[in-house]
């Protein structure tokens, strides 16, 4: 089956060809795909140079934005399975093809087995409380409804985008697991440590926490 990855980055230099290679390892016939939303530190260079197919975005910014921009190139161009990471090294690529049993794995930080490396106490009390507002909010049987460690059987992605309007930001991922879900797809989440980010700046911020906060309570349908 065509495997694509798909990696947005926002000023990620230090860290995107070292991930972009390292994919390309673990997985030697899948396509990567680098969604650039302008960075001007060279991202896309880097990305491109390391053997990903970079999509340069432009018009307005963010997570949500750039994921569903990399997700619409990739089923139009008839991949049968889509998977999403982070850049900043926070997601381990080989742990990629442990990926499955589902329409959508979730690589889960919150689930027996999974965790945090480098994390604070405080920001793993975020982290799952932010999974936990969604949860119960939305209702969802999944323990970590916030991270973007995932692969999607495109058949079942092809179906969920077009009910996925909202969210620009963060919440994208809430947002889409939630659609799955009542697609009646089938979800598993497997276990995962998610390290701490190496270089780079985050761009978590508390405006787009709280954005994503003020959102999630809305995706009920
Ligand atoms: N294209 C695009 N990518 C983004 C945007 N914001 C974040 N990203 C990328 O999305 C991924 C996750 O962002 P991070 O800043 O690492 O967010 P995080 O993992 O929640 O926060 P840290 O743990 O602090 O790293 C990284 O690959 C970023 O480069 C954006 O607005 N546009
Ligand atoms: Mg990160």
């Amino acid at each position: 089956m065509s495997l694509a990855v798909v990696i947005p980055t926002l000023n990620e230099a230090e860290n995107v060809a070292g991930v972009v290679r390292a994919v390309l390892q673990v997985l030697p016939g899948a396509t990567v795909f680098v969604v650039d939303d302008e960075s001007s530190d060279g991202t896309a260079t880097l990305a491109r140079d390391a053997g990903a197919r970079v999509i340069a975005r432009r018009g307005p910014r963010g997570l949500g934005h750039a994921y569903r921009e990399g997700f619409a190139r990739v089923l139009a161009e008839g991949f049968g399975a889509v998977y999403q990471m982070d850049a900043d090294g926070s997601h381990d690529p080989p742990v990629l093809p442990t990926l499955v049993g589902g329409d959508l794995v979730i690589g889960s930080r919150w689930v027996k087995g999974g965790g945090t490396r480098g994390w604070s106490l405080g920001r793993q009390v975020l982290s799952r409380f932010g999974s936990a507002y969604a949860r119960a909010w939305l209702d969802l049987p999944l323990r970590d409804l916030t991270g973007g460690f995932k692969r999607w059987d495109a058949d079942l992605l092809r179906r969920v985008l077009p009910n996925c309007t909202q969210s620009g930001g963060y919440a994208f991922q809430v947002e889409t697991t939630l659609r799955a879900h009542e697609a009646g797809a089938r979800i598993v989440e497997v276990p995962i440590t998610f390290a701490e980010r190496a270089r780079g700046r985050s761009k978590m911020s508390p405006a787009i926490a709280l954005e994503a906060a003020r959102v999630v309570p809305g995706l009920r349908r």
